[in-house]
């Protein structure tokens, strides 16, 4: 009888719950539920869905009744700095607030005058994104300070879920360095960053890494689904998750493709050298305490927001297709400027740009595509560029990783424009990783490389070459 273990991946705009499970050496992968994923607003806010979520989860685990599996374990992943904070008595003290939500804006500038910049990025290693939690918590303490003084507990979003499941409370290694508070020598709370600021420390537990198992669900859920089974942490950071799924590692830049564009590469060490600083780079902590090195880039949110703004009448294949016909269309926006972060309308934001830009105003849901598309891949290449300076190397390969890499056209342009060689997949890396984490702490699953060479066996990856353009 194989092992099975379930993974919940919570995304921008859906979340899925995967079984996985080693067939002859290969990992194979079974979606059985999915659901929306939106952004709510309550109040001034835009929230997580926290309760409708965890309902979700409990649908999503009880699909294995009909299924007659009883998994080992379950994982959640989900994206990273979110978090929520529990009173005494266990119960919400404020909304999950989502990162993209302005509580955030100008909050970065008055952190520096606590602590320098510098200072900051010495200790943690952590690329400067106004919505890092840090940023959210002291947004908190400025304008809402009653909140922190209730907070008795902190929690991301994946450990509050898992505290639903099990009673227990911890925070995960990955997640916990996207907040910029974790030291990336020590890999524990920085006390001194928190006192600067003065954010009681109390409020964090322990940080446990990846592969710990946490515990097993609660006697009330064990008797609502007819089985218990353990809550492993895997890289509860879903960049972190997708990221182990990059087969090789050798020569290559990985660029994990959703919502975010994630380029980087992976160490073994945290690197806080100038050059890193000036140009933005994070160390987030990985499994192992591998890190990834890597710089968010705006990512397919922007073609998202496109389409909604367009009522959804175009797919994005649709898009892509248009995209390909205007070929005498070149306007290039900076996508990494925080105005596409969350704009009101995403196409009148890329029209200001071109236009402020002195452009040609892209009018068309070609021209627009295009335009997101082109723009994507030049901040690629500045940021390959960064990577080989720093690095003082070529890398001569590119793997992108997950939904994203099913662009194909963009694959081929990013080999084009990059004039290396791109290979694309697997599409299902969050997941996958997610699954590996769990299987290696049940011990179905000796360590990352074999991981990885498992990974590789099972899932397609597809190779574009560079066409001499
Ligand atoms: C990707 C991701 C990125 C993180 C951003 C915000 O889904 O997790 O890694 O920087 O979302 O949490």
């Amino acid at each position: 009888m194989s092992t099975y273990s379930l993974a919940v991946d919570i995304g921008a705009s859906s979340g899925r719950l995967i079984l996985g499970h080693l067939e002859n050496g290969k990992l194979k992968l079974n979606e059985i539920h999915r659901f929306e994923n939106n952004i709510i607003r309550k109040g001034d806010h835009y929230c997580w869905d926290v309760e409708r979520l965890f309902q979700e989860i409990k649908t999503g685990i009880k699909a294995c009744n009909s299924l007659g599996i009883k998994p080992e374990s379950i994982g959640i992943d989900t994206w990273a700095v979110d978090f929520v904070l529990l009173d005494d008595e266990n119960q919400l003290v404020t909304d999950a607030v989502a990162y993209r939500d302005p509580r955030t804006d100008g909050v970065m500038e008055e952190v520096f005058k606590k602590i320098p910049k510098e200072k900051l990025y010495l200790e943690t290693g952590i690329q400067f994104q106004k919505f890092n939690t840090i940023y959210q918590l002291y947004a908190l303490k400025l304008k809402s300070p009653e909140v922190l003084k209730e907070a008795k507990s902190f929690l991301m979003i994946p450990e509050y879920f898992n505290f639903l499941l099990t009673g227990k409370k911890a925070n995960e290694y990955t997640n916990a360095t996207s907040t910029q508070l974790v030291n990336a020598f020590t890999k524990n709370w920085d006390a001194d960053l928190l006192n600067e600021l003065d954010i009681n420390r109390d409020i964090f537990h322990e940080i446990k890494p990846p592969k710990t198992i946490l515990g097993t669900l609660s006697e009330e859920l064990v008797a609502e689904f007819g089985f218990d089974m353990k809550v492993i942490l895997p890289a509860t950071h879903d960049t972190g998750s997708a990221v182990i799924s990059v087969p090789e590692l050798e020569d290559t830049i990985y660029i994990s493709s959703g919502t975010w564009s994630l380029i980087g590469v992976e160490n073994h060490f945290p690197i806080c050298v100038p050059k890193a600083l000036e140009y933005n780079f994070t160390n987030e902590g990985g499994l192992d305490y591998r890190f990834r090195f890597l710089k968010n880039i705006m990512g397919l949110w922007m073609i998202q927001e496109v389409k909604r703004n367009y009522d959804d009448r175009y797919s994005f294949a649709e898009l892509v297709e248009l995209a390909r016909s205007e070929t005498e269309f070149h306007s290039i926006v900076n996508v990494d400027d925080d105005r596409f972060l969350k704009p009101d309308n995403m196409i009148e934001e890329i029209q200001a740009y071109c236009l402020e830009t002195k452009q040609q105003v892209p009018e068309t849901p070609g021209q627009l595509a295009k335009c997101v598309y082109e723009s994507l891949v030049e901040s690629y290449k500045n940021a390959i560029n960064e990577i080989e300076e720093i690095f003082e190397k070529t890398y001569s390969k590119i793997n992108v990783i997950g939904g994203g890499c099913q662009n194909e056209m963009l694959n081929q342009l990013i080999a084009d424009v990059l004039q290396k060689e791109v290979y694309a997949g697997p599409v299902e890396a969050t997941a996958i990783g997610n699954l590996v984490a769990q299987l290696m702490a049940l011990g179905e699953i000796a360590n990352i490389d074999e991981a990885r060479k498992i990974i590789k066996d099972s899932f397609e990856v597809k190779t574009y070459k560079a066409l001499n353009v």
